[in-house]
């Protein structure tokens, strides 16, 4: 009897302890966890010391519809294997859930939404590792780049500045975002395809993008490039898609995906036409023609003693 009496008061002082007292003791034995936020330039580049991963640099003005593809391929992996993968490892998980919180129904919003994109937040990264559903052993990383679209649109007027954008040089895909929003109104469709053509222009001529990189026209928001009225933006995408295959096929892989991330209406499937994009990021770049490496002059003597132990 006296004992339970002792507990109660026990339990009573403890919750009569002052915030501070309870929060503020400071303890060696807590280990302070990785933030697990989106990754910055920093961390991205830790991660690669020690681990092989692809960038991938997802580029487009703003509203496009960049970061809910991202994190719709998130939410995929949260319901089970995706695009014949399985989630792996993730170093953004916190960074992922933040960007994804607005689409889902416990944020009390009317639609789903996705939480804008600051200039002000630069660079940043998501990481993603998956291995293949075939292949347990075959794991791949990816570090696919979040920044505002504002700062993409600065390319346009001032080329030379690309090449300050260390994404776009180290990338291995780059996926150029065309807003199929725009592409529908027939007063904005010249203005968006103008824009892709003029961005992947200008990084071509100030030799940003590296010959081989995946070059990709991903068409998003397919959900409504629907029905009669939109038969001729269709038509127009297809030929400026076919444009941009024949300038540019020759020095780079250029492919075109049509994509409906998220349909606010919940007409047409979530993550639509993002399994292809996600499994081209995942296979290894096609390696250069042979023809194209240039053997540099052998001409001194450890130059032959290389050439010697080659011909052995
Ligand atoms: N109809 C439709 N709207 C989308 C789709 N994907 C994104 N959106 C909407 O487009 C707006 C901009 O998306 P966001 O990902 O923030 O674009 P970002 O500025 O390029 O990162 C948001 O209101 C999204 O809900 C889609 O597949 N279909
Ligand atoms: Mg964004």
């Amino acid at each position: 009897m006296t004992d339970e009496r002792d507990e109660i008061d026990d339990d009573v002082d403890v919750f009569e302890q002052s915030v501070t007292e309870q929060v503020f003791e400071p303890d060696q034995r807590w280990t302070t966890l990785p933030s697990s936020a989106m990754l910055s330039l920093e961390d991205a580049d830790e991660l690669l010391r020690w681990r092989e991963a692809s960038v991938i640099a997802v580029v487009g003005e703003r509203n496009g519809g960049k970061t809910t593809l991202v994190a719709e391929i998130y939410e995929r992996f949260l319901r089970g294997p995706f695009a014949d993968t399985f989630f792996c490892h993730s170093l953004s998980l916190l960074g992922f859930e933040m960007k994804s919180f607005q689409s889902r129904a416990e944020s009390g919003a009317e639609r789903p939404d996705t939480p804008r994109t600051s200039a002000q937040d630069g660079l940043r990264f998501f990481h993603l590792a998956v291995s293949d559903e075939s292949d347990f052993q075959r794991r791949t990383d990816l570090l696919i780049s979040e920044r505002a679209g504002e700062i993409y649109r600065e390319i346009r007027d001032n080329p030379e500045r690309a090449v300050e954008m260390i994404e776009l040089r180290k990338a291995a895909a780059i996926a150029f975002i065309i807003d199929g929003e725009r592409v529908l109104d027939a007063r904005k469709r010249a203005e968006v395809f103008a824009s892709t053509r003029h961005i992947i222009r200008a990084l071509d001529e100030t030799g940003t993008i590296k010959p081989g990189t995946k070059v990709q026209l991903v068409t998003t928001k397919l959900d409504l490039l629907d029905g009669a009225e939109a038969a001729a933006a269709l038509e127009a995408l297809t030929e400026f898609e076919n444009r941009l295959i024949a300038a540019f096929g020759g020095t780079y892989q250029v492919s075109a995906f049509r994509t409906a991330a998220r349909d606010p209406d919940g007409v047409v499937d979530p993550a639509t036409g993002l399994a292809p994009l996600l499994r081209s990021w995942l296979t290894p770049p096609q390696p250069l023609p042979i023809d194209d490496v240039v053997q540099p002059d052998l001409t001194d003597e450890f130059d032959r003693l290389l050439l010697r132990g080659m011909l052995q």
